[in-house]
Parts: C-alpha cells; structure tokens; sequence
C-alpha cells in the first residue's frame, strides 16, 4: 500500500528534468519505482505501465499515475 503523500514524493524524487511527467527514460532509471509498482498494480515493466496508462508522447503524470494505483487498490 502507498500513500498519496508516498506518492508524491516518489514523483518527485523520479521526475529528474521537473517538467511534471515521467518519461519512460526516467522510469528506466528509477528501479525504485519500477518495484513499487509492479508490488502496487502487477505492471511488471515501464513499457507495459506507459502503454496502458501513460501519455501518447510516452510520459506518466502525476494524476495517471495516481489512478495506476488506486485503480490497483493500493492507494490509501
Ligand atoms: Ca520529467
């Protein structure tokens, strides 16, 4: 389970340029993310997380990501 606030702040920590989105690049470099979610919603890779989740231009905001989660019902 993962708090909003958790969250957030793993946001933060992974969004590297701070445009506010998480590139697929950033999710590569970020194994971190990458265990937390696949423990959270059963995604196993980035791709697989951009490619049902994420922006066509290949990012993840703050709020898809969020619904990843919730959607998983690990957000508390
Ligand atoms: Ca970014």
């Amino acid at each position: 389970m993962t708090t909003e606030q958790e969250l957030q702040s793993l946001f933060k920590t992974l969004d590297r340029d701070q445009d506010g989105k998480i590139s697929i690049n950033e999710l590569f470099l970020s194994p971190g993310l990458s265990a937390i979610i696949s423990a959270d919603t059963g995604i196993s890779s980035p791709q697989e997380l951009l490619g049902m989740y994420g922006d066509k231009d290949g990012s993840i905001t703050f709020e898809e990501l969020k619904k990843v989660v919730e959607k998983a019902g690990n957000l508390k």
